[in-house]
């Protein structure tokens, strides 16, 4: 069907800033009225759209040829505005550049990568868990969830000790670059051309041990399957993606079952079901809540063209808990649900390509802990931690109870 672009206006409108303060610490209420008001809506307060609800979201993601990534992840649009960094490889790329790179990555972090890095992060998880069930109080962000990636992920890229200080500010800055040009982006930009220029060195070759990921990335440009040029690039992207990802997923793991007591029970008799819980938190308390695609043409959503060249937010926290979707329980975590399709590592083409890493260390970690500990509880008052990308936290403080 051939129409002419309605008014902007015809589409439902939010006034709401999804990057203010007030949603960006519990954006549930937001979401909630982003999806009531229609499958499109009009933000005109950044003149983009947005879309709230599972099915819409999904599809966008499935259609890279109308929902580009190559336009930029975040608000700006790179046909328009300089990036804050060269784009990157993979997340910033459509097919047929992002193909080539997106296949050489999948075959670094293919599962037989992770059969041999099993047992080299199963040893810190169960020493980690041992010390804090121990302790009995902890911190499951400080201490738990800042603390195991930072043990195991590093060592797996093959980075050196010195510096690694600056990973988390880095994956911080560039999900906090995402955003519009607010406080915390423009906070974690003045900040950021030390770390940078970390980053970027650690990405050369003759920083990377032998047997890693990124010496791994080396070595397929070695065999011809990407360029001698694209691999620091590829290093960069895990070392923007691989972590700050993980610690978010870890923490909200951890404090959604201990909102959910029958839940960490049933992980306690069986720890082989953490990796349902992982995904059912995922589900529920999503670390990448948004990101953007770009219209590379004029498209007709539920009613709403969307002219070329509009800046598309897609609310993955919401869509994956669209009680249209996923039933009238939404919101409560339950880990025998059938989560499949959740879209908090993305959907398509583009989806997480580290997504294995992230499993077997959460799973790891998390099955060590059920195992020790009985019980969790809150045992005070969470920290959130605001970013224009990530939800979560800066401190949870649990009680756990020895088995
Ligand atoms: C960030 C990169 C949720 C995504 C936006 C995470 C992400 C993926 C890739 C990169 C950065 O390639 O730099």
């Amino acid at each position: 069907m051939t129409v002419d672009s309605p008014p902007t206006s015809d589409a439902p409108v939010l006034d709401d800033d999804p990057f203010g303060t007030e949603v960006l610490t519990d954006p549930y209420d937001f979401h909630r009225r982003l999806r009531d008001a229609g499958p499109v809506v009009f933000l005109p307060r950044y003149g983009i759209y947005a879309m709230g609800r599972f099915e819409e979201v999904k599809a966008s993601l499935q259609d890279w040829e109308t929902f580009v990534s190559s336009r930029g992840a975040g608000l700006a649009d790179f046909a328009k505005e300089k990036p804050w960094r060269p784009p990157s490889l993979l997340l910033e790329a459509d097919p047929p550049d992002h193909t080539v790179v997106r296949t050489a990555m999948n075959g670094v972090l293919s599962p037989r990568t992770m059969r041999t890095l099993r047992e080299r992060f199963a040893a810190p998880a169960r020493e980690i868990a041992e010390r804090l069930v121990e302790q009995g109080t902890f911190d499951a962000v400080t201490d738990l969830a800042e603390v195991y990636p930072l043990r195991v992920f590093p060592d797996a890229v093959g980075l050196p000790e010195e510096g690694r200080e600056n990973l988390l500010p880095y994956g911080g800055l560039a999900f906090n670059a995402f955003g519009p040009d607010n406080e915390l982006r423009r906070n974690a930009l003045a900040t950021a051309a030390p770390v940078q220029s970390w980053i970027w060195e650690q990405c050369q070759r003759e920083h990377l041990a032998p047997g890693g990921f990124g010496a791994q990335i080396w070595e397929a440009a070695d065999r011809g399957e990407i360029t001698h040029e694209q691999a620091p690039m590829l290093v960069r992207s895990l070392l923007t993606a691989g972590l700050d990802t993980t610690v978010y997923g870890i923490a909200n793991t951890v404090y959604a079952l201990s909102r959910f007591p029958d839940q960490w029970a049933q992980i306690h008799a069986q720890p082989a079901k953490a990796k349902f819980a992982y995904d059912e938190a995922l589900r529920w308390e999503s670390p990448v809540q948004t990101f953007f695609r770009t219209t590379s043409r004029d498209v007709d959503v539920a009613e709403t063209t969307i002219p070329e060249g509009t800046k598309v937010l897609l609310f993955l926290g919401s869509a994956n808990r669209d009680p249209r979707h996923w039933g009238e329980d939404a919101e409560q975590l339950d880990i025998s649900r059938r989560t499949a399709g959740h879209v908090a590592f993305g959907m398509g083409i583009h989806q997480c390509v580290g997504q294995p890493v992230a499993r077997l260390e959460t799973e790891l970690v998390l099955s060590a802990l059920a195992e020790r500990a009985r019980t969790i509880e809150p045992a005070g008052e969470p920290t959130p931690k605001l970013n224009n990308t990530l939800k979560g936290w800066a401190s949870v403080p649990v009680r756990v109870v020895p088995a």
